[in-house]
């Protein structure tokens, strides 16, 4: 890479953060079971430890999002988020994105806020302002919501029925986040399948952003990158959201075959470069301010066989890398070739910017952060898995949890 690049490679890296799910520190598997790690986190604590260590690694990842019924005891006690507001600065970060749980309680069987069942939708948004007031009392900027909301059936429900109800309830939500909550983001997540397998009430970006229209400016279409179905243009969906002023932020991970919360770009790195060039582009039209994008980056990834901490490690620094790719595109040459109708310069000039080695403008960032210039290879030389792994089996074994077969 020339000086320039570099250059302009370090400031981008200066002003990228991305976020870490506090459950991609527990364990976690698939339907078909469940392969526990000696160092996997048990506790808000321990999450919030893990992601600390993750951010003292890459210096990029400052906020962690949470799940409120795996992370919470009692999200309505006001002690509470005075506590986690404490633990997290305890290791150096702070709560991100509030993700509320309409899921997994019996009363969601049929669906939460679509569901036929008044009290069901009303336990559904008792929740939710709950996870507001949390998000408010702990200093987080957003609240991301997911519904597992579907039939499995045709016939089984009123399609229109359903997604009317939702869109009534979003915009009940963002009234009442304008007045507790001001300045905070509700990010809406869609997602084509799973668990539903006939209809999903949010199947795809364009019900999202149905619903944010509907529900306020505010209202914030979230891009997970595994919720697509094969073939899907995502940096086409991201391009047309920023345009619409509507892209609120994404779940990154990666996927062979659908949801696979697989570690970022460990499929298709060229893809969430092309996302990040779609981001690029924008900025540089729009001749923003770096960093003033309001676009939230953050990791929604489970690994079940993988280190944790490693994934994650890897995770932002690929991030990282392919960010600084993104930036580094000759945007006035760009402009140029398209504008001739250059097909082929146009495409060299992606492909060189992703196929620039990028590494001398990380290692120097790194420097002068006073971070380690490999920080995967940091960790996993650290020994810190092992030892966590160890005290954590001691303590589970304490508390009279299941231990676990080892990893580390
Ligand atoms: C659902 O698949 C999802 O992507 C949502 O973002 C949830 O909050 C998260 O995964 C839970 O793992
Ligand atoms: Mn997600
Ligand atoms: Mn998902």
């Amino acid at each position: 890479m020339n000086r320039k690049q570099k250059a302009k490679a370090i400031e981008a890296l200066d002003r990228f953060r991305i976020e870490l799910p506090s459950w991609g520190f527990a364990n976690t598997g698939t339907r078909f079971g469940k392969f526990m790690q000696d160092a996997a986190a048990s506790t808000l604590e321990e999450k919030l430890h893990d992601a600390g260590l993750v951010n003292a690694l890459t210096g990029a990842c400052p906020t962690v999002a949470v799940h409120v019924l795996w992370d919470f005891d009692d999200p309505t006690d006001p002690a509470s988020a005075k506590t986690t507001r404490r633990l997290a600065r305890k290791h150096g970060v702070k709560i991100g994105s509030i993700n509320p749980n309409v899921f997994q309680d019996q009363a969601y069987k049929l669906g939460s806020f679509c569901s036929p069942d008044a009290s069901a939708r009303q336990s559904a948004m008792d929740h939710t302002l709950d996870s507001v007031a949390l998000g408010a009392a702990v200093g987080s900027k957003s609240i991301s919501m997911w519904l597992a909301d579907g039939t499995n059936y045709p016939g089984q429900d009123n399609i229109r029925r359903r997604f009317n109800d939702l869109k009534d309830a979003m915009k009940q939500l963002h009234l009442k986040m304008g007045r507790s909550w001001r300045g905070a983001k509700l990010l809406i997540e869609y997602k084509p399948f799973e668990p539903a397998f006939y209809h999903t009430d949010i199947p795809d970006w364009g019900a999202s952003l149905l619903l944010c229209q509907h529900a306020g400016p505010q209202a914030k279409v979230l891009v997970d990158t595994g919720h697509h179905l094969p073939g899907c243009n995502i940096e086409q969906i991201v391009a047309l959201l920023l345009n619409e002023g509507r892209l609120g932020g994404f779940h990154f991970n990666d996927r062979k075959y659908a949801d696979d919360d697989l570690t970022l770009g460990s499929i298709d790195p060229y893809a969430v470069f092309r996302i990040f060039n779609e981001i690029a582009q924008f900025e540089f039209e729009a001749k923003k301010a770096p960093g003033s994008t309001p676009v939230d980056y953050m990791v929604d990834q489970s690994h079940n066989l993988k280190p944790k901490l490693e994934a994650m490690v890897q995770t932002v620094c690929e991030a990282q890398k392919l960010f600084v790719k993104a930036q580094i595109v000759d945007r006035e040459a760009l402009a140029r070739a398209q504008a001739k109708g250059d097909i082929t310069g146009a495409e060299v000039l992606l492909k060189s910017a992703f196929d620039t080695d990028v590494s001398p403008a990380l290692e120097a960032w790194r420097k002068g952060q006073k971070l380690e210039k490999d920080p995967l290879a940091a960790l996993r030389k650290s020994g810190v898995i092992k030892q966590l792994g160890r005290e954590r089996k001691k303590a589970r074994a304490e508390r009279g949890e299941e231990g676990g077969s080892s990893y580390a």
